[in-house]
C-alpha cells in the first residue's frame, strides 16, 4: 500500500511542482481491511496542505475487484465489487526544495492521481460502463466550488464552528472564498440559532458578505422543513444573484420536505421576478424531469444548472451509478454539481469533479473533515476540495468566471 501511495505522491508533486520531490514521513497509516493476492487495488491521493516546501497529502486505497477463489472457476476468475472497500488510509508529507519548484507544464491529459495496482490486467476496468455523454465529453477546466456554510438543520450543539451572526457568516464566506469557493449557498439564523428566511436577516448577511468578498451569494428558497412558501421566498426580496429551486418532495430524514408542483412553480416565478438564476436542487431522478417540465412551461430558461443532492436519508443514494445516470439525463449545455450528505460528501464530490461536474461542500451537508474530526468551519472542506480539483487538472473558477458560466449578472 505504501508503495502505491509513493507513486500517487510522486504524481501529485509532478502536477503541483513539476518535480518528483521526496517523501519525508508518514504521519498516520491505518490498515482497515486485509488485502490478498488477486485483489485489485486503486489508490488515490489529495494534497491537503501546501507549505513553502512541504506538501501534506491524504491517501486512500480501495479494493475494487477480487479473485473469485472458487474451485469450479478458472484461477483468473475475478469479480468487480459493487462498492469499493477502503483497505488503507494514510497521511504523509513530501518535500520539494524551493529551487526545484517550477510551474508544471501539463503534457498529458489525465483525470486524477491514481495508482492502479493489480497483477493480471494492464488497465483497471471501470466498475460501471459510463454512459457515452460522460465518456466523450472531456471535463471542462473551470470548476465552481460552492460552500454551504450555514444550513438550516445543524446546531451549535453539534459543532461550535457554525456561523450564526451576519459578521460570522461574512467572515466564513471570506475564508471559503480564499480557500477556493466562488458561490456561497446561504441560509441565515435568528440570534438564538434557529433557522429563518427573513428578508432583513438575509439582507444583513449579504451586505456583510459584500463588504468582505466578491462571492456569488446563492440564497436558499428551501429554508427549513415545514416553512410556508411565503416564508421560504423571503430572501428573494434581496434580489440575490442566485437562488435554489427544490424540484420535488422527498422524505428528509424523518421529516417530509414538501415541494408540491404548485409550490415549485410559485417559487420558480418568484425567482424569475427577482431576476435571480435558479440552481435546480434534485434529490431524486424524477426531480430532473420536473425541472425539464418547467422549461417546457416557460418558467425556466436554459442554460440550466443542476445540483444533485445525494445521500439524504429518504432521497436517492450517494453512489457512482446513480450519479452517472443523473448526469446522463441533463440536457446538452447544462451545468451540474454534486452536494452529498455526511461521509458521502468527500467521495461523491471528488467523483463529480472527476466526471466534469462542480461541487458543493460545507457544514450544511457534512460536519466532519475526517471520521470523528469536526471541520473547523466550511473553509477546510473547501480547501480540500480545491486541492483535489487541482490534482486532476481542473481550474478553480473565480466568482467572475462562475458568473459567466451560470449567466449571472453581477449585483
Ligand atoms: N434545509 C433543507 C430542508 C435549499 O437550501 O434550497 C432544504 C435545503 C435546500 O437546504
Ligand atoms: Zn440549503
Amino acid at each position: 500500500m505504501l508503495a502505491l501511495f509513493g507513486d500517487v505522491a510522486t504524481e501529485l508533486l509532478v502536477r503541483l511542482d513539476g518535480d518528483e520531490g521526496l517523501f519525508r514521513a508518514y504521519e498516520m497509516v491505518e490498515f482497515l481491511a486485509p488485502v490478498r493476492s488477486g485483489d485489485f487495488i486503486e489508490a488515490t491521493g489529495v494534497i491537503t496542505r501546501v507549505g513553502s516546501t512541504s506538501r501534506t497529502m491524504a491517501f486512500e486505497a480501495r479494493r475494487v475487484a477480487q479473485n473469485c477463489r472458487a474451485q469450479d472457476l478458472a484461477a483468473s476468475a475475478a469479480d468487480a465489487l459493487s462498492e469499493p472497500v477502503v483497505v488503507c488510509r494514510a497521511v504523509g508529507t513530501c518535500v520539494v526544495p524551493r529551487e526545484l519548484q517550477r510551474k508544471p507544464r501539463l503534457v498529458l491529459p489525465a483525470l486524477s492521481a491514481q495508482a492502479p495496482a493489480h497483477a493480471t490486467l494492464p488497465e483497471p476496468r471501470p466498475l460501471i460502463t459510463p454512459p457515452p455523454s460522460v465518456l466523450v465529453t472531456p471535463p471542462p477546466r473551470d470548476l465552481v466550488l460552492t460552500a454551504a456554510i450555514v444550513g438550516a438543520e445543524i446546531t451549535r450543539k453539534q459543532t461550535p464552528h457554525l456561523p450564526i451572526t451576519a459578521q460570522e457568516i461574512a467572515d466564513e464566506a471570506a475564508r471559503c472564498r480564499d480557500a477556493g469557493a466562488a458561490v456561497i449557498h446561504l441560509h441565515v439564523r435568528n440570534a438564538d440559532g434557529t433557522p429563518s428566511q427573513s428578508t432583513e436577516l438575509f439582507r444583513a448577511a449579504i451586505e456583510a458578505i459584500r463588504a468582505k468578498t466578491d462571492v456569488i451569494v446563492q440564497t436558499s428558497t428551501g429554508g427549513a422543513v415545514g416553512m410556508s412558501v411565503d416564508e421560504r421566498a423571503g430572501p428573494l426580496g434581496c434580489r440575490p444573484e442566485m437562488a435554489t429551486l427544490n424540484c420535488g418532495t422527498i422524505n428528509f430524514g424523518d421529516d417530509v420536505f414538501e415541494n408540491s408542483r404548485p409550490l415549485i412553480r410559485d417559487l420558480a416565478r418568484r425567482i424569475r421576478e427577482a431576476g435571480s438564476v435558479a440552481e435546480l436542487e434534485c434529490y431524486e431522478v424524477g426531480h430532473v424531469d420536473e425541472a425539464l417540465s418547467l422549461v417546457a412551461e416557460g418558467l425556466l430558461t436554459k442554460p440550466l444548472h443542476f445540483q444533485f443532492v445525494l445521500g439524504v436519508p429518504g432521497g436517492i443514494g450517494a453512489r457512482e451509478d446513480v450519479l452517472r445516470f443523473l448526469v446522463s439525463q441533463v440536457p446538452e449545455g447544462s451545468t451540474w454539481g454534486v452536494a452529498a450528505v455526511g461521509r458521502h460528501q468527500r467521495p461523491m464530490t471528488e467523483l463529480a469533479m472527476s466526471l466534469g461536474g462542480h461541487a458543493r461542500v460545507g457544514l450544511e451537508d457534512n460536519l466532519y473533515l475526517d471520521k470523528g474530526v469536526l471541520a473547523e468551519g466550511s473553509a477546510p472542506l473547501v480547501a480540500r476540495a480545491a486541492a483535489f480539483a487541482r490534482t486532476i487538472g481542473r481550474e478553480i473558477a473565480t466568482p467572475e468566471r462562475a458568473r459567466a458560466l451560470f449567466g449571472i449578472e453581477r449585483r
